[in-house]
Parts: C-alpha cells; structure tokens; sequence
C-alpha cells in the first residue's frame, strides 16, 4: 500500500545502495522505496530532519512534498533504534568519537564547550553474520555486511561538556541532559591521560585523576533528577500518601522528562524497600538513593577511558579497572586514532574495518601518513587490540542493555524478502523480546495478524512468546 502512494507520488530517484550514516547529499538521492519500511531508514529521516542536527541532510520538507503524510505517519509509528548518549566533560573527545562512530563532520577542537547543539548520526554495532554459516552472499539492506561482519543502525547523540554543578547551572548547565530523555544507555568519555583539567582546560598530561571525572559526572546527572524530584517533592508526598495515587505512577510522570518508564520506577522502588515506606517520612538520603537507582536502570553508563594512545594514560587505565573495574564496563579507547583509520579507509589508502585489530596498507603513503598510522598500530592497535570506539558501541548495546540481534526472512529455504534479497535487515531487538514483538517491529499487520514463527536454522516452529535469541533468523507467518 506504501508502494502505492509512493509512486504515485512519484518519489526521490533511486540511485542503487546507500551506506546508512553515509553525511549528506549522496543519501538523498539513494532512498530505495522498500526501504522506507526499514527502522534505519526511519531514523535517518527523522535524524536528518532534525532541525537541531548540524548535519541536515534530508530536509523534511522535501520527504513531505514527495511522500504522502500516510506514508510519514506509517514511517513514524515504527520503533526507534536503539539510543546511545555520549557524554562526559568537555575536551575529552565525545564529538571525535562521534566522528569516528557515524563519519559526520562535527567540530572537534582541544578546547572546552566546542559543542553546543548536540549532534546526531548513525553508527554501527559489530556482529557475525549468519551468511557464512548459511553459505548464501546477502543482499544488507538496513545495514551492512562486509568480510561477514553485519554493521547493524544504532543512533548516537553528542552532547555538550558537563561541567562540576553543571546542576546548579555552572557551565552549560543541564540544558543539553534534555537531549538525553531517549537515550537508552550512555557512553562516558573519560579523558584518561588526564590532559584537561576538570572543566576541560588543557593541562600537563596526567595531572589530572580520571577517576575523579567518573564520579562527578554520575553525581551531576544524579543531582539534576534530584532537583527534579526534590522541586515540589512535599506534593508529590502527599500525593502519594494521602491521595490514593499510584507511587510509582506519580514519580514516572514526575520523571517522564527523562523518559523513565513506570515500570523502572517500580523496579526501584523495590530495589531500594522504598515501596513500603510512607512517602512523607522519605528522608533526603531516601530520595537519592532512589534516584541513584532509577538512573542506574534508565540511564546505565559505561566508561571509554579515551585518549589511551597517550603513554600516562596506561597507568590511569590500570586504575581506572582497579578502583572502578567491579562497577563499571571500562573500554580503552583512542577515538582520534579510529577516526584516522576510517579516514584512512574511506580514501582508500588502507584495509581496516571498525573494531579490527589492524589494518592492512593498499596504496603509496607519505611519510607522514605512514608515520601517523605507525603511530596508531603501536600506541593503540597493539597496545590495547583495537581503537575501543567499536568495542564500546558493541558492549553498551549487547552486554549492558542486552540487545539482539535478529534476521527477519520471508523464504526460510532462500532466506530472501518479498523482493528476493537475501537476508536483507537485522534488527535489534531489548531482552526479552518475543516473536510477536519481532512481527511488530517489521510491520504492525505482522504483529496483527501473527501466527507462528519459524527457526530457519531448525526449521521448528515457534509460538509467539518464543523469546527471540541473538543471531536468530525467523520467519514470520501470518493467518489469512
Ligand atoms: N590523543 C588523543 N586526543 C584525542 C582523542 N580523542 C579526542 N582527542 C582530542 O581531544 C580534543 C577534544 O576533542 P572533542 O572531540 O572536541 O572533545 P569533546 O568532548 O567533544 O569536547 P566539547 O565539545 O568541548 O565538550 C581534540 O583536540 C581531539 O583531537 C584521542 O583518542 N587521543
Ligand atoms: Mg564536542
């Protein structure tokens, strides 16, 4: 039906394949119409038609005076990929990260509050893809596939530099915490070679205790929910106690700026044995304990130690997985050496794909790229296995949120889609996620009208609460 309207609207040309996240103009001009009903594609318009987004590459108007507001409605109603937030003080390399992580050019400077609009962009998690195992060369469609790697979308937003008190407004203060309301999971970039002081100043490499930044970013985003809560916190009480409402309902909507869900809040509730006590004796400890909490399951954090190509930044690593090993995922990571690499790569001077462990040189260097490079693969390659951009997109994805990921096909002998690609889309899917749930995700008519669900790798059926594992690939079928 999307066909329909679409060509009678009669659309943006085709241009063949496009790299999703690939910066501006050649997207445009490569929207294929069956992509229209990938999630990814979905998030790249709505991404690119941000106004917020530095970026802009596909204005919304001109999606609106070409497809159909049924079409832009249906599009919008699909999930959104899964959010990761970057964040940390400023100067520590949060938007070269970016860079690194989507290939859009943002400004990057070795001074503070260099980024005032957040920016957002595509990136990409790393995992085997079934096409060797099934013998078949695919046809990506939402994603990629190269060497049998399979990139899969996720969304990152680059925020502005929090200082210490950002919460009291110090700095840029809070304002861009805003930005995060969907994030699911944040990235903490650490400076770790501790050049930049604690509000981003350059200063003598390692003079500065990247353990220190840990703590007091958690506390700042903890203060600002606080603050939120702590605001009218006695009507809120009473509320609670007094007015029958439902506590965990009244603090969600307390937090819905945040984009807390109820059922988190309830979490916590329990978590903390906050549930059985009366909201009007809560005392202040009480209130932050739950926010600690709440944040802890809405926000969950891992730490990028960055800069780790600088020498001290070995000895504060080693600390940083000593002190805070047991409470945090800490990957070491070089987001400057891998936004050379990918450079290096795009203009074809060398073999590297995101996450590998080397590259391998393919043209005549400068000495100066040659140096540069040799640089990267003793100081970070060798060093520490791999850049960490890929590593920590990777595991803020599926080890601390726990995604799947799933390959949808229509033919379970060919492993095609309607229009006989093979193994065209891989979707992530939360923990838990069910068959059903997977039908939604494709298409809301699947869900509806869902009746069972095929293993391809078995052949067995499975029933609609089946909870969808990693690398599975599932047919849906449907009643008439
Ligand atoms: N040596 C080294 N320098 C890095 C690395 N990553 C970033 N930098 C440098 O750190 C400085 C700050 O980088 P940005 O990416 O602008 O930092 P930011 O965190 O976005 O800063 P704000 O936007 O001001 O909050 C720049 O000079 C980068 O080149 C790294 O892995 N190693
Ligand atoms: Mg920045």
């Amino acid at each position: 039906m999307w066909g329909a309207s679409l060509h009678s609207k009669s659309p943006i040309p085709i241009h063949g394949r496009y790299f999703l996240g690939t910066p501006t103009k050649s997207v445009s001009a490569s929207i294929v119409m069956g992509d229209l009903k990938s999630k990814a594609l979905y998030h790249l318009m709505k991404a690119h038609a941000d106004k917020s987004c530095p970026t802009t590459t596909i204005p919304l108007k001109l999606i609106e005076t070409t497809y159909s507001r049924e079409v832009i409605n249906a599009v919008e109603d699909l999930p959104a990929l899964p959010l990761i937030g970057l964040v940390g003080k400023p100067n520590a390399g949060k938007s070269t990260f970016f860079s690194a992580a989507t290939l859009i050019d943002v400004k990057i400077a070795p001074y503070p509050f260099t980024t005032i609009e957040a920016n957002k962009g595509v990136a990409y998690t790393r995992l085997k893809c079934v096409c060797q195992e099934f013998g078949v060369k695919d046809n990506p469609r939402n994603s990629s596939c190269v060497k049998g790697w399979r990139f899969a979308p996720v969304e990152l937003i680059d925020v502005a530099g929090l200082v210490p008190d950002a919460w009291k407004g110090k700095g840029l203060g809070n304002r861009f915490l805003d930005e995060l309301r969907r994030a699911d999971v944040l990235i903490h970039v650490v400076d770790a070679s501790g050049s930049t002081d604690e509000e981003g100043n350059p200063i003598k490499p390692g003079s500065h205790d990247p353990v220190f930044d840990v703590e007091f970013l958690e506390r700042e985003i903890d203060m600002w929910i606080y603050q939120i809560l702590q605001k009218d916190w006695d009507r809120t009480a009473r509320l609670m106690e007094y007015m029958g409402a439902n506590p965990a309902e009244e603090l969600a909507k307390r937090l819905s700026g945040l984009g807390v869900a109820q059922d988190t809040v309830e979490r916590a509730l329990n978590e903390t044995g906050l549930t059985n006590k009366r909201a009007t004796a809560w005392s202040q400890e009480d209130l932050f304990l739950f926010v600690k909490t709440v944040r802890s399951y809405a926000k969950p954090l891992i730490i990028a130690a960055n800069k780790a190509d600088i020498d001290v930044a070995v000895d504060n690593i080693k600390r940083m997985q000593k002190e805070l090993g047991n409470k945090y995922v800490i990957v070491p990571s070089s987001a400057e050496a891998e936004l050379a690499l990918r450079k290096a790569a795009s203009k074809g001077l060398i073999e590297y794909l995101p996450g590998d462990s080397d590259f391998e040189v393919k043209t005549e260097l400068t000495k100066r790229q040659e140096k540069a490079l040799e640089y990267i693969r003793e100081k970070v390659l060798k060093r520490w296995g791999s850049t960490g951009v890929q590593e920590a997109i990777n595991r803020a994805i599926f080890d601390v949120l726990g995604y799947v990921a799933v390959f949808p096909v229509e033919n379970e002998t060919k492993l095609t889609d309607h229009e006989g690609l093979v193994l065209p889309d891989v979707f992530l899917l939360p923990r838990g996620s069910t068959a059903r749930d997977l039908a939604y995700v494709i298409h809301t008519e699947l869900g509806e009208k869902f009746a069972f669900a095929i293993d391809v790798r078995t052949k067995r059926r499975l029933p609609a609460d089946y909870m969808v594992q990693h690398r599975d690939v599932i047919k849906i079928v449907t009643t008439r």
